[in-house]
């Protein structure tokens, strides 16, 4: 088994998927949780100065996305052709735009545009672009895409807790219960199960 290191701050948001994969693959990994003050530090260390950062072997690589298409190839959680990937690939992008149009809050530095944007998403963005998840969801049998278990279920379940806080929405399990049901079916995966309940407690 190669020796893997993963390393992301203490929270879930983009790199969970990445942590729940490895779990699911039943691969040991050092979850390197790196602080802030650390940082500076080891950015500099870091293919693009961002983390998540998987270590394999001794060699770096970025970009959860990447990181979590890679796991998923390694551990059987593709489509059965191109086609299928690239619908997983499609629905995964989608929900990034989904963080995406959040994160443009978030770190929106003057307060009436970061006011504005937000009431925006609110009325147009949110509202479209959810109910699109949720049927995608419902249509898929409880999950991301092609009607089973993919890595894209990890990018979700990964992310679901960071997005709920972004889009200051902590009503979505109610809302759209197809997508909490999704997150609960990866994380009683047993060997999830099993990481999730050694791993620390984060909101995000
Ligand atoms: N596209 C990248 C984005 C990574 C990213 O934005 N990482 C943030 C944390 S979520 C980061 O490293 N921020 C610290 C910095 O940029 O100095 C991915 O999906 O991995």
């Amino acid at each position: 088994m190669p020796k893997v290191v993963f390393y992301y701050f203490p929270v879930k948001a983009l790199g969970e998927s990445n942590r729940l994969l490895l779990a699911y693959g039943g691969q040991e990994f050092e979850d390197r949780r790196v602080a802030m003050e650390q940082w500076p530090d080891f950015k500099p260390k870091t293919p693009f100065g961002q983390m998540p950062v998987l270590e394999i072997d001794g060699k770096k690589y970025a970009q959860s996305f990447a990181i979590a298409r890679y796991l998923g190839r390694k551990y059987g959680l593709t489509g059965d052709n191109i086609e299928e990937d690239f619908e997983i690939d499609q629905n995964v992008d989608f929900v990034n735009d989904l963080r995406a149009k959040a994160a443009s809050v978030k770190y929106e530095t003057n307060e009436e545009a970061k006011k504005q944007k937000h009431e925006e998403n609110m009325k147009t963005h949110y509202p479209f672009m959810l109910k699109t998840l949720n049927d995608i969801i419902v249509k898929n049998k409880g999950h991301l895409a092609l009607g089973k278990l993919t890595w894209g279920d990890f990018v979700f379940a990964g992310m679901y807790d960071y997005l709920k806080v972004m889009l200051q929405m902590p009503d979505l399990d109610s809302k759209y219960p197809a997508f909490k049901q999704l997150v609960d079916k990866v994380l009683s995966l047993p060997k999830v199960k099993e990481y999730v309940a050694k791993a620390p407690i984060t909101e995000i």
